[in-house]
């Protein structure tokens, strides 16, 4: 078992290749056998890893940028320890490959920004230019084109150390915190996760601090004379072009700013920032926000001392997996409120009985992380009353609908002995859900209408998504809790099925923002409409289903590649993988496919590829931060996903005797 420093234990890292100890595989009419015995194992497996609490976690895994930048935030603040840098780099030259690159996701193309901060992390724990690992990796960048084609934030991070101009940054004026709610631009306009990185990152471009580098970074520009070529400027008549001129404005703005305004605009940031520290030390309970509050802080003048930077700094050790080989691996951030409604479900699926120990533990956990007060969301909503759950342990400004709607048909599964508060806490969270719909009829992760497309327009937002439109996926999930509870024929409910109905793409998928990627939407959305009450023989549920069948891969299972954010010929084709199968089978078995052969095959590739101990192994990346920019690995989907699916061949659907009669609707 590999410790993590919060003294759980976190899953052994998967190996590609240790599928060779699988069971038997089987032939026709044994399946539904066969599914009952490995349902059986991935229930003991889950069960044996619920921590005492109560909670399931596990690891979180993105890519190398998190512990590069964890290295470059340490050499910046002067913190870096010997023990520490060694077990990141060792991390890090393990994630390298064959050419020299690193990539966002298993088995994905080398990635130019990636690569570049891994170096340069190497480089800071001692690793030299002409090793052969480091000379093929700043080769490729060069042939890249270097630095100079890097993302904003890399070239941030490393305008930190003079290795790029603070003046060939786009600017990100700290007066934005006065823009008022209702103005375009405004920080609200932004996603939260983005909102609370470009708070501190306002104060940091303020200052342009430059911190003497030990080392020059000469090999990493394709001519090091030119460090910084000129960009070519979009046509003036353009949104781009329109934004490049402003920037160019900013540029001189900067220059100018009166002292007085930039002053009381980063005391302004500072204050905000530091409203939303959590308790646990954290900011927004990831981990890009919380160093650059860090960083923005200090430049304020804040002290590594005083209790603010202490309780921040100690909570970034909590991202930090130590495995068995001695790496470190950094965590963007933790997922145990979303692994513990997922795996509640996956084991009441699975017959475990409602009242079983392990589902009153988890369910008490669960009730104790409600959230009871406003966060950032009640700026677009604010007469609505609280309630709802985060996706980690500790963020309570920033509860999300998804984690909330799973979390509701979670506690739904657990028979707890104080129903009533049950009954009081699944009440407010409704509501909360219900007030969170945008006014397109859909339901977005953390916002309400956060849909303003200004912000993806700002030359400093290059990497990711920036704002919180409404995607099917966290609609669907909505829509489900809300037909669970009575209320599918609610208003509010209706139109989220006419949107959902109406966002199917002509193949008959859904798109997957949060997972990987039609495969993830469909298997969503179909067990939403089935549970509001649609017939199975619907024509959106008869495309979806004939699109499933289409892209099952011949070994039984399914697998849809993150390359299908990019090209069109990858969408529902990919590798088979557990959770990816696991999605497709509750499409299916929703739909009433339960005798088909689509699902029955898929049912015996699970079995047939699971471990002796119970486990799937699950080395692609299924989960989705931003599309194709930022990929997750979450390692406990590999779990919950196919036990869910399973426990519904043998058991049947959830909640089936409360849908009939309802059907038609
Ligand atoms: C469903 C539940 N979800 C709705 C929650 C999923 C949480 C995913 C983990 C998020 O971790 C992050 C978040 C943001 C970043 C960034 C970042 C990118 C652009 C800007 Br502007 C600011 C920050 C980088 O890494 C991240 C990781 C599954």
């Amino acid at each position: 078992m590999t410790a993590t420093t919060d003294g759980s234990s976190g899953p052994v890292r998967a190996d590609a290749t240790a599928a060779s100890e699988t069971t038997e595989s089987i032939a026709t009419g044994d399946v539904r056998e066969a599914a009952a015995r490995a349902a059986e194992r991935s229930v003991a497996y889950l069960l044996g890893r619920q921590d005492a609490e109560g909670w399931w976690k596990g690891d979180l895994e993105t890519n190398v940028t998190m512990d590069a930048e964890d290295l470059l935030l340490r050499q910046f603040l002067g913190i870096q320890d010997a023990r520490t840098t060694e077990a990141a780099a060792l991390f890090i030259r393990g994630e390298q490959r064959e050419d020299g690159t690193w990539a966002t996701f298993y088995g994905g193309p080398g990635e130019l920004s990636t690569t570049i901060e891994a170096y340069v992390a190497l480089r800071l724990a001692g690793d030299r230019p002409d090793d052969p690992h480091m000379a093929r990796a700043s080769a490729w960048i060069r042939q890249r084109g270097g630095i100079a084609a890097s993302r904003v934030f890399t070239r941030i991070w490393l305008a930190l150390f003079g290795w790029w101009k603070w003046d060939d940054l786009p600017e990100l004026p700290p007066e934005l915190i006065f823009f008022p709610k209702w103005m375009p631009l405004n920080i609200y306009d932004f996603g939260c996760w983005a909102r609370q990185t470009i708070v501190p990152l306002t104060v940091v471009s303020a200052k342009r601090p430059v911190r003497p580098a030990p080392f020059a970074l000469d090999e990493l520009h394709t001519d090091a004379r030119t460090p910084n070529p000129p960009k070519a400027l979009a046509p003036a008549a353009s949104w781009d072009g329109f934004f490049q001129r402003a920037d160019k404005a900013l540029h001189l703005y900067h220059k100018v700013a009166p002292r007085r305004l930039r002053r009381v605009a980063m005391n302004a940031a500072a204050r905000w920032i530091i409203e939303r520290q959590e308790n646990d030390g954290c900011w927004g309970g990831i981990q890009p926000p919380a160093v650059y509050s860090l960083i923005a802080l200090h430049l304020l003048g804040y002290d590594l001392r005083h209790p603010v930077m202490r309780a921040g700094l100690e909570s970034l050790n909590r991202f930090a997996v130590w495995r068995e080989d001695g790496a470190r691996m950094i965590e963007a951030c933790q997922s145990p409120v979303w692994d513990t409604c997922l795996a509640t479900i996956a084991l009441a699926d699975a017959g475990v009985p409602a009242d079983h120990p392990a589902l009153v533990k988890a369910a008490d956990w669960m009730l104790g992380e409600e959230i009871v007060r406003p966060g950032d969301w009640a700026v677009r909503r604010p007469e609505l009353g609280p309630g709802g759950w985060a996706f980690e342990f500790h963020n309570d400004n920033y509860p999300d609908i998804d984690d909330t709607a799973e979390v509701i048909l979670a506690l739904r599964r657990v028979k707890h002995p104080d129903a009533e508060q049950v009954d009081a806490v699944i009440a407010r969270a409704g509501r909360w859900t219900l007030g969170m719909q945008s006014k397109n009829g859909a339901w977005a992760a953390f916002d309400a209408d956060n849909t303003s497309t200004f912000p993806n327009r700002l030359p400093f937002c290059d990497f990711g998504e920036v704002i919180d439109p409404p995607s099917a996926d966290v609609t669907a999930h909505v829509v489900e809790m809300l037909a669970h509870e009575g209320k599918a024929h609610h208003p509010r409910t209706r139109r989220g099925i006419e949107w959902l109905l109406a966002e199917q793409e002509p193949n008959g998928a859904w798109f997957g923002r949060w997972g990987v990627n039609y495969v993830y939407g469909t298997g969503s959305v179909v067990p939403a409409l089935i549970a509001a009450g649609l017939p199975a023989s619907h024509p959106a549920v008869r495309r979806a289903v004939r699109w499933l069948e289409s892209v099952q891969n011949d070994d039984g299972g399914w697998g849809e590649d993150l390359r299908s954010y990019r090209e069109e010929s990858w969408i529902g084709h990919g590798e088979s993988t557990a959770s990816q199968t696991g999605w497709a089978l509750l499409a299916l078995l929703s739909a009433g496919e339960r005798e088909s052969k689509a699902a029955e095959r898929g049912v015996a590739w699970l079995a047939e590829t699971q471990r002796a101990d119970g486990s799937w192994d699950e080395p692609y990346f299924t989960g989705t931060g931003f599309p194709w920019d930022f990929s997750i690995n979450y390692h406990l989907y590999r779990q919950v996903f196919p036990l869910t699916a399973l426990g519904r061949f043998v058991h049947g659907e959830p909640f089936a005797d409360r849908m009939s009669g309802r059907k038609g609707g």
